[in-house]
């Protein structure tokens, strides 16, 4: 199994380009965006419970979440292996992720870690904000509160798998494919060491 986390600041490109590295690796993606998004679209007593948090820009607790990936992995027991996007977001999930695939032989094989700046990823979530329906991209003050909670309590899931020498940096400001082509070679070059 080859398992990834593609990390980085909200806006910085996670989603778009996890899309186009599942078609290439045959990977299974795991968003944890899309998974609570999925939640509150369906109108589920989760989706209640994380409904503001999320439209506030907070994160949601790590307990909702570690759950919601223990039985993702539980029901994908067939896969190449994982991207995982947007989890862990803290130290505990981090931890958590770790254990969950040590109990089914595997481990993270590279942390892809996307550099973006401040102003270019309040620029990208509020034009995305302009045609979207997600509620915490459309005021700046969302914004700023989840890059505020990214710079609390997400980037340090950097320095836990540094520890491990897991970590790749890639430029995630360019064009789409550019940066895509960097990942892959980060990524081609994991699979073949
Ligand atoms: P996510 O869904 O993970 O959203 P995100 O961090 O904002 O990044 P996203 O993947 O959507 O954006 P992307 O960078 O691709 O999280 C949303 C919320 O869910 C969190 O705030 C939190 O409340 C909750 N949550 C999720 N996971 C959690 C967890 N593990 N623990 C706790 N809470 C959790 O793209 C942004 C925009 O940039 C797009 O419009 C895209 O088109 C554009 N773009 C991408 N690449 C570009 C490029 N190279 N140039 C120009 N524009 C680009």
């Amino acid at each position: 199994m080859f398992n990834l986390i593609l990390f980085g600041p909200p806006g910085s490109g996670k989603g778009t380009q996890s899309e186009k590295l599942i078609a290439k690796y045959g990977l299974k993606h795991l968003s944890t965006g899309d998974l609570l998004r999925s939640e509150i679209s369906g109108q589920t007593p989760l989706g209640m419970a994380v409904k503001s948090l999320m439209a506030e820009g907070k994160l949601v607790p790590d307990e909702i979440v570690i759950e919601m990936i223990d039985t993702a992995l539980d029901n994908n027991p067939q896969v190449n292996g994982f991207l995982f996007d947007g989890f862990p977001r803290t130290t505990s999930q981090a931890e958590a992720l770790d254990k969950l695939l040590a109990q089914k032989g595997t481990s993270i094989a590279v942390v892809l870690a996307l550099q973006v700046g401040k102003e270019e990823l309040i620029k990208r979530l509020l034009n995305r904000g302009r045609t979207s329906e997600r509620s915490d991209d459309v005021n700046e003050e969302v914004i700023a509160s989840r890059i505020n909670e990214y710079e609390k309590k997400t980037a340090a899931v950097a320095d836990h798998y540094k520890k491990y020498g897991k970590v790749e940096y890639v430029k995630g400001e360019g064009s789409i494919d550019e940066i895509f082509e960097m990942l892959c070679e980060k990524i081609d070059a994991k699979k073949i060491a």
